[in-house]
C-alpha cells in the first residue's frame, strides 16, 4: 500500500465521512481490471460484448439524466468570486463544503470506497501530476485505468510525502442494508449533483453523477480546471488541445496542437489520414496538452491522458478510420445501441442497424427511416473509452516523459463565413488575439438568435480554465516574453467549415485537412510562400495544394480576406466578448482589435 501520511489520513477521514462497507486500494493491473468489471456484469450494470467481434469490451447504459457533463452544477469555489472570474459559476468555498459534506455524509454505505493513485502524464515525467481519486463507482475504477495510468508505481512514486491532487467522488446514491442497484445506473438528482473546484487547495469534490468529465476526475477537473491554476503559478500551459505529429515525405516532422470548442471534429483532426501522398499524420493526445519549457527555450507538450474518451456518434471508417480501429478490443461504451449478436451500433457508424437493436435507453429500437423524428439509437453524447496505445497511428514517442517539442498552435471553430480557410498570426500576441475569438456560429433555430450569432470559446477553454478568464488571457501574452519569437510555436487559425450562400460546404475537409498541414507545417520549415493581408499572413493562392473537388473560384473565396465580415467580427468582439473580462482584459488584445482595423482600412 503507501507510507504516505497525508494521504492514509485523508482516506480514513473520508471513510469515516462516508461510510463504506469497503475499501480496496487499487494496484492498476490487468486481474483488477477484470474483477472489477466481472463484478458489474454480474449485476447486471454491464453487457460484455461479443467476445469474436469485440473482445474484453463492454457496455453501459447511464440513468437518462446522466449523460454528460453539467456545467451549471460545475463550481470553481475560489476565495472570492473574482478569482473564478465572469465566466466560472462560483459558491463560497465554506459554504459549498458544508452542504457537500452533508451530502457525502454516508453516502457510500452498501459499497466499496475505492483509492486510485494515478499519473496524469507518463509517470515519473517533470511535466505528469499524481492524483488520488477515492470513488464508490467500480465504473469509474474501469475507465480511469484505461484513460490514466493507475495503481501501485504511482504510490512509489507518491512515496512518503509527495503532492498529490485529492479528487473525492461518489455517484451519491447509498444502499440500505440489502439494497442493490439492480442493473441500475446509480446517480443523484440534478440539483444534488455538484462538480465543485477548490483551486486554492487544489483539491476536487464530485457528488452525484457518474459520467464522463464529472465522474473521471483525472480529466477536466484536474488536467484543466485545477491544472490551469498550477500552470498559472507555475508558469507553464494547460490546455485543452490535441497534440498531432506531422511528417513530410523527406521524413521531417513537426508537432502541432490545436484547440477547437465542441463538434468540430478534434479527435477525427487528431487522427487524420492525409490525402496528399506521402505525408503522415500521427497522433500524441487527442483532448488535452501540458507544456513547459525546455532548456532549448522550446515549449514541450505531453498527453496528460492515456486513452481516448471519445465521442461514438458520427465515427466511421470514413470519419475516423483509426479511431473505429483503436476500439476494437479492450474498450468501454457507454449509451451507445446493442445489436443482437451483442455488437455496438451508433448513428453514423457508417453501414445500417443489422436488425433489431436495443437503444440506449435499454428498449428495442428497429431503424425506420421514413420517420424524421425518430429518436437516435445511441445517445448523441455516447461515448467509447479505449487505450490510447491500441491507436494503429500513435506516435512512438506518445509516452516520452520530455514531452515533444511543439511547432505550430491551432485555432478553429465551425465558422460559415468571414474566417478564412487558414492564416497565420504576425507575431505572439497576435496569435493570442486568435485564441481569445475563437467560436462557433450557432444555428438560429437553436437559441432563438440571430442568425449568425457566434458562440465565443476562447481557447475552448471556457468550460474549463479553473480562474479569471481574463487572467488566463494574461498568462497567454505573458508566456510570450518567456522564449525568443524564433522558440515559440507559430500561430494558425483554420476553418474547415466555410459554406456558400445556399449552405454547401465550400471545403470537403477530414483527410483533405492535410493540404492545410502541410503548408502549416511548411511555415514552420520557412519554406512555404506566403503573404501579408490585413488579417495576417496567408497562403498565396497556390500554396495550399486544391482538392479535385475544389473549384478555383472557391479556393479563391476561401483565401480571401472579408473586410465587411470582419470589421463585423471586430465590433461583436468588441462590443460582446471583451467586455465580458472587464479591467483583466490585457491591453494588448485591445490594441490588436485597433491594429487589425487599421490595417482594414488601409
Ligand atoms: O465528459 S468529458 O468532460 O470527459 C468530455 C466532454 O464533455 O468534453
Ligand atoms: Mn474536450
Amino acid at each position: 500500500m503507501t507510507r504516505h501520511k497525508g494521504l492514509l489520513d485523508w482516506v480514513k477521514q473520508v471513510e469515516e465521512l462516508c461510510l463504506p462497507d469497503n475499501v480496496h486500494w487499487c494496484d492498476g493491473s490487468q486481474e483488477e481490471y477484470d474483477a472489477t468489471v466481472k463484478m458489474m456484469v454480474d449485476s447486471g450494470l454491464a453487457t460484455p460484448l461479443n467476445p469474436q467481434k469485440r473482445p474484453n469490451s463492454y457496455l453501459f447504459f447511464s440513468d437518462p439524466s446522466d449523460v454528460a457533463r453539467v456545467e451549471n452544477r460545475t463550481y470553481i469555489a475560489s476565495r472570492t468570486k473574482d478569482e473564478a472570474g465572469p465566466t466560472n459559476n462560483w459558491i463560497d468555498p465554506d459554504h459549498l463544503k458544508k452542504t457537500m459534506t452533508g451530502l457525502y455524509e454516508g453516502c457510500m454505505r452498501g459499497r466499496t470506497l475505492y483509492v486510485i493513485p494515478f499519473s496524469m502524464g507518463p509517470i515519473g515525467s517533470n511535466i505528469a501530476k499524481i492524483g488520488v481519486e477515492l470513488t464508490d463507482s467500480p465504473y469509474v475504477v474501469a475507465n480511469m485505468h484505461i484513460m490514466t495510468r493507475v495503481g501501485t508505481k504511482v504510490l512509489e512514486v507518491l512515496g512518503e510525502d509527495g503532492e498529490f491532487v485529492p479528487c473525492l467522488h461518489s455517484v451519491g446514491k447509498p444502499l440500505a442494508p440489502g439494497e442493490s442497484d439492480n442493473g441500475q445506473w446509480p446517480c443523484a438528482p440534478l440539483e444534488d449533483k455538484y462538480i465543485s473546484h477548490f483551486p486554492e487547495e487544489r483539491a476536487i469534490w464530485s457528488y452525484g453523477s457518474g459520467y464522463g468529465g464529472n465522474a473521471l476526475l483525472g480529466k477536466k477537473c484536474l488536467a484543466l480546471r485545477i491544472a490551469s491554476v498550477l500552470a498559472r503559478d507555475e508558469g507553464w500551459l494547460a490546455e485543452h488541445m490535441l497534440i498531432l505529429k506531422m511528417t513530410n515525405p523527406a521524413g521531417r516532422s513537426h508537432y502541432i496542437a490545436a484547440a477547437f470548442p465542441s463538434a468540430c471534429g478534434k479527435t477525427n483532426l487528431a487522427m487524420l489520414v492525409p490525402t496528399i501522398p506521402d505525408w503522415k499524420v500521427e497522433v500524441i493526445g487527442d483532448d488535452i496538452a501540458w507544456m513547459k519549457f525546455g532548456d532549448d527555450g522550446r515549449l514541450y507538450a505531453i498527453n496528460p491522458e492515456a486513452g481516448f474518451f471519445g465521442v461514438a456518434p458520427g465515427t466511421s471508417m470514413d470519419s475516423n478510420p483509426s479511431a473505429m480501429a483503436s476500439v476494437r478490443k479492450n474498450a468501454i461504451f457507454t449509451n451507445v445501441a446493442l445489436t443482437e449478436d451483442k455488437d455496438v451500433w451508433w448513428e453514423d457508424i457508417g453501414y445500417d442497424p443489422p436488425g433489431k437493436l436495443i437503444d440506449w435507453t435499454g428498449r428495442e429500437w428497429v431503424q425506420d427511416k421514413s420517420d424524421k423524428s425518430q429518436k437516435p439509437a445511441a445517445h448523441p453524447n455516447a461515448r467509447f473509452t479505449a487505450p490510447a496505445s491500441q491507436c494503429p497511428v500513435i506516435a512512438d514517442e506518445w509516452e516520452d516523459p520530455k514531452g515533444v517539442p511543439i511547432s505550430a498552435f491551432l485555432f478553429g471553430g465551425r465558422r460559415p463565413r468571414t474566417i478564412p480557410l487558414v492564416h497565420q498570426a504576425r507575431d505572439w500576441n497576435h496569435g493570442v488575439f486568435m485564441g481569445s475569438i475563437v467560436g462557433s456560429e450557432i444555428t438560429a433555430a437553436a437559441l432563438d438568435l440571430e442568425a449568425g450569432t457566434v458562440r465565443r470559446d476562447p481557447f475552448a477553454m471556457l468550460p474549463f480554465c479553473g480562474y479569471h478568464m481574463g487572467d488566463y488571457l494574461r498568462h497567454w501574452i505573458e508566456l510570450g516574453k518567456k522564449s525568443s519569437p524564433d522558440k515559440l510555436p507559430e500561430i494558425f487559425v483554420v476553418n474547415w467549415f466555410r459554406k456558400t450562400r445556399d449552405g454547401k460546404w465550400l471545403w470537403p475537409g477530414f483527410g483533405e485537412n492535410s493540404r492545410v498541414l502541410a503548408w502549416i507545417f511548411e511555415r514552420c520549415e520557412g519554406t512555404a510562400d506566403a503573404r501579408e493581408t490585413a488579417i495576417g499572413w496567408m497562403p498565396t493562392l497556390d500554396a495550399v495544394s486544391r482538392p479535385d473537388s475544389v473549384t478555383e473560384e472557391d479556393m479563391a473565396k476561401l483565401m480571401e480576406v472579408d473586410r465587411e465580415g470582419w470589421l463585423a467580427e471586430i465590433k461583436d468582439i468588441r462590443d460582446n466578448l471583451y467586455p465580458t473580462f472587464g479591467d483583466r482584459l490585457p491591453k494588448e488584445l485591445e490594441d490588436q482589435l485597433v491594429m487589425i482595423e487599421e490595417r482594414l482600412a488601409d
